[in-house]
């Protein structure tokens, strides 16, 4: 048995998809295996996650992050030395202790998730085992089902619209490997459609289409079309997801449409969204009021919670204790989950097992500031979460991830299954 005691831990700067600094980690345990992970970043960011240290003051934007690596190659490095690493649980609570805060805001959350996830990435190396095999421990793992982003908007895109992401899902596919095969058809039928429209203006944060639209419904009208010019049956093959991230534009029950020069009610907010519900073939929505309108989630889960999925995301925060409220309260049935938004991987594996108590959809989430680390592929699959969000198709940050899926459904070879649209937190089919 090869040693896995901690021996080292290091932190250095490197840089994520916006040119921002983040932080990387890793690990050396005594056996010599070593781990490595990268902190992502939001920019929609809920009010409860926890929190990115940075620097402040002038340079890069007060982005930089020197106070978080020290934290990583001082006091934690300190703190975690010489303990075992294959228990992650007792690993992450020296974590939290250290920290002591509701929100890693002594330590920061872009420390503590690079840390927890390189000591992960260690084990697995010192198992010689690949992560998702490590994390599945022998339970039945699945290839998630990926939803996709084909335009970006809200805070990913100057909020020239005010959706956020207008993504697809492939609920025709059979294998993983044919959702993007389906999706890349899409991503270019949408393409050449915003060019034709003469609309095409390179991509927004997370490689989708820079939504240059006069509505925030005109993008749905692009998206079922290109859907069909690809050659598929919108609803069928390939249906609509959106993250309205409402809490970007939204507040104490009102809501402001900038591009709509509207401004509504909850209930108004409502009537619109059920609107395209019934005039898109949309199958899932994020966010759909604010995370501070739990009248509001509660009401919509409460008028189509029953035939599309409804996911909290910043209503949620990869909280276990918010999803078992959200579950006894009915204000969703879904749960997006951010290990940076948990600072740690003990603390997204428990509001996954929560959203999976609760009969929950749980979709496994990059962040909209990402880097080439593909470990959220090897969570979504070795702990059989069903479905994965990472933005669009292209640039690389995105691409790694679904290219990491692809390698993953080869190496499983014929034993692959892949979750598909069962995983949806509700089937309309
Ligand atoms: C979200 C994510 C990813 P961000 O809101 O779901 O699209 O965005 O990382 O900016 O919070
Ligand atoms: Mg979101």
């Amino acid at each position: 048995m090869t040693d896995t005691t901690i021996a080292s831990i290091l932190a250095r700067r490197v840089w994520d998809s916006r040119g921002r600094p983040t932080v990387e980690a890793e690990v050396r345990l005594g056996g010599g295996a070593r781990g490595r992970a990268i902190a992502p970043a939001g920019a929609s960011r809920g009010t409860h996650e926890a929190i990115d240290l940075r620097d402040g003051g002038a340079a890069l934007g007060g982005m930089d992050v020197t106070l978080a690596l020290g934290n990583v190659n001082g006091p934690i490095a300190a703190r975690l030395q010489g303990m075992d690493a294959t228990d992650q649980s007792r690993v992450d609570a020296e974590l939290i202790a250290l920290d002591n805060t509701a929100n890693k805001a002594r330590l920061g959350g872009n420390a503590t998730i690079a840390v927890s996830m390189a000591i992960l990435h260690a084990v697995a190396m010192a198992n010689d085992m690949p992560l998702y095999a490590w994390l599945a421990a022998g339970n039945p793992v699945r290839l998630p089902l990926p939803e996709i982003q084909i335009f970006g908007g809200g805070a990913h895109a100057g909020r020239r619209v005010d959706i956020q992401d207008f993504m697809v899902i492939a609920t025709g596919a059979r294998t993983f490997a044919e959702a993007l095969t389906m999706t890349a058809e899409v991503y270019r039928a949408a393409g050449q459609a915003m060019s034709d429209a003469g609309k095409l203006q390179g991509v927004a944060d997370e490689g989708g289409f820079w939504p240059v639209f006069d509505s925030n419904e005109e993008a749905l009208g692009m998206l079922t079309r290109a859907i069909e010019k690809a050659g598929y049956r919108p609803g069928e093959d390939m249906a609509i997801s959106l993250d309205i991230a409402a809490s970007e534009f939204g507040r104490d029950g009102r809501y402001t449409l900038g591009l709509d020069r509207r401004e509504l009610d909850r209930d108004g907010m409502i009537a619109m969204l059920l609107d395209w519900c019934g005039r898109y073939p949309i199958v899932s929505i994020e966010d759909p009021l604010a995370e501070d309108d739990r009248e509001g989630m509660r009401a919509f889960t409460a008028a189509i919670g029953g035939r599309i999925q409804i996911i909290g995301d910043d209503y949620l925060v990869t909280s276990a204790g918010r999803v078992d409220a959200a579950a006894s309260d009915r204000a969703c049935n879904a749960v997006l989950i951010k290990p940076n938004q948990a600072g740690t991987v003990t603390e997204t594996r428990a509001a996954l097992d929560a959203g999976q108590r609760a009969g929950f959809g749980t979709i496994v989430s990059a962040r909209s500031g990402e880097t080439e680390d593909v470990t959220i592929v090897h969570l979504a699959t070795g702990w059989n979460a069903g479905q994965l969000k990472v933005g669009s198709f292209a640039r690389s940050e995105r691409m790694a991830k679904w290219n990491e899926a692809l390698r993953v459904e080869e190496a499983l070879g014929p034993d692959a299954v892949f979750a598909g649209r069962a995983a949806l937190a509700v089937n309309p089919w």
